[in-house]
């Protein structure tokens, strides 16, 4: 049944989160209206809240936040011919907003002038009703239940990091990081034949999650230097890594996925650190190991959305709690601390 209030969550700046009753939005050309049924907390949503920034963007007006989130479609606005009223969708949540050279090439993500969901000047996707373009929302099949088209979007990280970072038949990958971005580069790179998956953590939950969703091994981090976590992915893997995915931002593990990588492999750099870090760039160098960054996903809702359909990928167990939108102020507390993996609002139980 439609309701027709529109609570929201807002970051009003530095650790200023509120719930907020918005208008009902109404979609323009080209826009379908959305009553959300699950929206997904990412950690740079948790960063807004509790800072007021994130990299370059800043909070100057209030910011309804969320970017992973799925919902049925209420409206249609003109121009609109895939979707229809009742469609269940994921939604895309960044945008470009010209057809430049990069969207002609393929590659969107890099276009300098896109609208995000939950990026300043943007609202994100936290209501109970979002308007979003139609060309960015994908129709889920009913195998495809809308927390799983929650995790569309942050699968779609995985997707493009193993693209970038090359995973292919019968990899061994370096994986460092056990969050949620960390948990689905697991997954699709098994998922894409990867032999052997070791991933590393300071955190011994995560990796026992870890080892629960498939990796070959865990690898907790203490104080070891980063040549030392190097010698320690080898022994287990019983040769380097092909590829590392770097999922945590942390100086340390982009130090030990450089030497930690076989000659001639990748090191794919996800996780945002500081803006200058040290790197063994001459060992890098010297062996040919490609270091490479990423910009979020293209092309990857189509993919996604197979892959869930088809169960190459099993999301649901990195779902550790759910709550009703109303509630949406103790689930960023939740997953300010860390306490589970991936936090879910559930924005049609208001
Ligand atoms: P998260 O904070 O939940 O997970 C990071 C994990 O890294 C944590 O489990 C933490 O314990 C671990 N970690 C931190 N320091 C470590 C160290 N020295 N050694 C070993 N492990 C360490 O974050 P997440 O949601 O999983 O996201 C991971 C990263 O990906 C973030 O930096 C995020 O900004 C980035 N990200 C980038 C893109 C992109 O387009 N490049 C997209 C999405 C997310
Ligand atoms: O799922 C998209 C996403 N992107 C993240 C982090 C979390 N989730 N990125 C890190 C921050 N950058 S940014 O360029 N920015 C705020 C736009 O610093 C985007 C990618
Ligand atoms: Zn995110």
């Amino acid at each position: 049944m439609p309701v027709h209030s529109n609570l929201s969550v807002m970051a009003y700046g530095p650790g200023d989160l509120r719930m907020e009753k918005l208008p009902v939005p109404e979609p323009g050309l080209n826009e379908v209206q959305l009553q959300m049924n699950t929206v997904g907390i990412c950690r740079s949503d948790v960063h807004y809240w509790q800072h007021g920034r994130l990299g370059s963007f800043y909070i100057k007006n209030p910011m309804v936040l969320g970017h992973e989130g799925a919902g049925t479609v209420t409206k249609l606005g003109p121009g609109v011919k895939h979707l229809q009223v009742g469609d269940r969708v994921a939604i895309e949540p960044a945008y470009p907003l010209n057809n430049d050279e990069f969207c002609k090439s393929g590659r969107y993500n890099l276009s300098p002038t896109m609208f995000c969901s939950a990026t300043p000047p943007y609202h994100g996707q936290l209501s109970q009703y979002y308007v979003h373009n139609a060309n960015y929302c994908f129709k889920l099949p009913d195998s495809v239940s809308s927390e799983e088209g929650a995790f569309i979007e942050p699968l779609s990280v995985a997707i493009h990091a193993c693209r970038r970072a090359r995973v292919k038949m019968g990899s061994k990958i370096l994986i460092c990081g056990a969050g949620p971005i960390g948990l689905l580069n697991l997954l699709v790179a098994k998922s894409m034949g990867a032999a052997q998956v070791v991933i590393c953590d300071l955190s011994t939950g995560r990796l026992e999650k870890a080892k629960e969703v498939g990796a070959d091994f865990t690898i907790k981090v203490e104080k070891d230097t980063p040549q030392d976590l190097a010698q320690k992915v080898e022994a287990v893997l019983g040769s380097k890594p092909y590829s590392t995915i770097e999922c945590t931002g942390a100086e340390f593990c982009v130090q030990a996925g450089v030497y930690a990588t076989q000659s001639g492999g990748t090191v794919l750099l996800v996780g945002h650190g500081p803006d200058l870090v040290s790197v063994p760039l001459l060992n890098a160098a010297i062996r040919e190991v490609d270091i490479r960054g990423m910009f979020r996903y293209c092309n990857t809702y189509p993919v996604a959305i197979a892959m869930l359909a088809s169960k190459k990928v099993d999301v649901k167990p990195l779902i550790s709690h759910r709550f009703p939108l109303s509630r949406a102020i103790e689930a960023f507390e939740i997953t300010a601390k860390q306490l589970g993996i991936k936090v879910m609002l559930q924005c049609d139980q208001a």
